[in-house]
């Protein structure tokens, strides 16, 4: 078997998890992992379903914006979640608890270094690496499920000819660490650990100051970009449930809950 072949059997296999990835949806293409979880998630779909693709028609990322990845080259995934324990507007500790177990798996497979960008990616080498997009279903105002969609570069190659021009600069693990990574292995220790992190979550611990010190974001001069409106300032932190806390020149504190952020260099 190939390196990186995905397959339920391969799959099932790697995994040691007890209940993230137990389920398993695997398609050798299917428009949006996020959308197919969705569907799933209001059918039912039991908490720590996992749909995996090797390639994406239609992926996206946040505001409608395309995932792009060559067939059979990054990881395509997204979890169904069932935190009854959180509230919507917490929902962003399911992100902060996601994107640390991709650095944890980075670090275990490959011994990279990461850094989290605010307010959804992995950076390697200060490039995007991994792009994560959490999608909610509501019932009245209670939380329903978090369909949780993570896009990592494993061995993407960024030279193809149909490669987009993107927002910000990309990388994938094959080139920060120079030979071909195992998708398998790095699915696997993965999931393992969403599952550990999670697990935390649901105790009630919270994943905010570990995630702070892993953000490249904090301690530098940010331009926040965010429907109709552009913020600079200092980004000086996060609150518990992962706004950006930006110090604007005349000292007001703006707490941003959504918006893209572009560095400006240390603060
Ligand atoms: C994201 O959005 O970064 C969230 C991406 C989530 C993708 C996963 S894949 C599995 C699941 N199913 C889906 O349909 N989606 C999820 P955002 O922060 O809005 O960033 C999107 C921007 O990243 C794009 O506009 C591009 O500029 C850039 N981009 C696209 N593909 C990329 C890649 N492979 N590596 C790095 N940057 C990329």
């Amino acid at each position: 078997m190939a390196l990186s072949e995905l397959s339920v059997e391969s799959i099932k296999a790697a995994l040691e998890t007890t209940w993230v990835g137990q389920r398993v949806v695997y398609h050798p293409a299917t428009a949006s992992t996020n959308d197919e979880a969705k569907r799933l998630a209001e059918a039912g779909a039991v908490e720590g379903t996992l749909v995996i693709a090797d390639h994406q028609t239609a992926g996206r990322g946040r505001l409608d914006r395309q995932w792009w990845s060559p067939p059979g080259s990054g990881l395509l995934l997204s979890l169904v979640f069932r935190p009854v324990f959180l509230a919507p507007h917490q929902a962003q500790r399911l992100t902060m608890v996601c994107s640390l177990a991709v650095c944890d798996a980075v670090a275990e497979v490959t011994g990279l270094a990461t850094a989290i960008k605010w307010p959804n990616d992995v950076l390697v080498e200060g490039r995007k690496v991994c792009g994560l997009l959490a999608e909610l279903g509501l019932v009245g105002s209670r939380l329903d499920y978090v369909v949780l969609g993570i896009g990592l570069n494993v061995n993407v190659s960024f030279l193809e000819d149909d490669a987009p021009a993107l927002m910000a600069p990309a990388i994938s693990l094959k080139a920060a660490a120079g030979r071909e990574v195992s998708r398998l292995k790095v699915l696997a220790a993965l999931l393992g650990y969403v599952e550990v992190r999670y697990e935390r979550l649901r105790g009630g611990a919270l994943p905010h100051d570990e995630w702070q010190t892993r953000l490249a974001t904090v301690g530098q001069m940010v331009q926040v970009t965010m429907p109709g409106l552009v913020l600079t300032g200092l980004a000086t932190g996060v609150d518990v449930d992962g706004a950006l806390l930006v110090r604007r020149t005349d000292g007001e504190v703006e707490r941003v809950l959504a918006g893209d952020v572009t560095l400006r260099g240390a603060g």
